[in-house]
């Protein structure tokens, strides 16, 4: 998987991509970042990429010639490049994109700063991404989210040890309560049923304490999760306990 970051700033990005998990990716060559500075692409001695918004207002727009020269240089290299636009515009950046951006061999990130890039940019991406509803001085550190989230999802990234599969909203729900030693810590103990050896036990526990979690949490999310029936009339019976208090 090979990442293409366009950027103003391409310092943001030297140190978190060394980072444990990424940089031994990258190391082992299963996952590939290349910062390319967007000014490398901007005309005249002063290489200018941005400049002042037409019809006047606060903040810089970043001009749509060396951003579009940026982007066709890598589609060139490889035409099948995903490209996407890094804007709080875009459409909100979730698990279920993760694991569809998983799938391209080559993905652009273009970093747009916050103030905006030329409207004309738009119609050379393939996507715009959003990472939340709030606001970043620019799309870098978003890129950066979108890059460590993509990444986990590459076949080979994690060891088999921590699988993407149990990870919160993979299978549409939080994870459950995890524990190390000791176990008793300031008075409060380790749950009995995780020192039983009791593997089945163990799995069930786990399965209902994600379902509690995540209806106390996030309750929106069990609307989209895939629940068996015994699971559904568990949360039932959490609905059922609230009546009455
Ligand atoms: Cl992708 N860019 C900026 N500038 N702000 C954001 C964002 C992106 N996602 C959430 N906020």
């Amino acid at each position: 998987m090979t990442f293409h970051v366009l950027t103003l700033f391409p310092e943001i990005f030297s140190s978190p991509l060394k980072g444990s998990i990424l940089g031994k990716a990258q190391e082992r060559g299963l996952v590939e970042v290349r910062v390319i500075n967007i000014r490398d692409y901007a005309e005249g001695r002063h290489r200018v990429a941005d400049d002042y918004p037409y019809g006047g207002g606060k903040g810089m727009i970043m001009k749509p010639e060396p951003i579009v020269r940026a982007i066709r240089a890598l589609l060139e290299g490889d035409p099948k490049t995903w490209v996407v636009l890094m804007t709080p515009q875009g459409v909100p950046f979730d698990q279920r994109v993760a694991r569809r951006l998983a799938a391209f061999g080559h993905i652009a990130l273009v970093c747009g700063r916050y103030e905006g890039v030329d409207e004309r940019v738009r119609s050379f991406v393939n996507e715009e991404l959003s990472i939340g509803d709030y606001v970043l001085s620019g799309g870098e550190f978003a890129a950066l989210v979108v890059i460590d989230a993509v990444s986990r999802l590459v076949p080979g990234v994690l060891g088999d040890a921590e699988a993407p599969e149990e990870d919160s909203f993979s299978g549409g729900l939080l994870e459950y309560p995890q524990y190390t030693r000791p176990p008793e810590f300031e008075g409060k103990r380790v749950p009995e049923v995780l020192l039983s050896g009791d593997h089945g036990r163990i799995r069930q526990w786990r399965r209902r304490q994600a379902l509690l979690r995540t209806w106390q949490r996030r309750p929106d999310l069990l609307e989209e999760a895939a629940l068996e029936e015994d699971e559904r009339r568990y949360l039932e019976g959490l609905r059922g306990e609230g009546d009455g208090l």
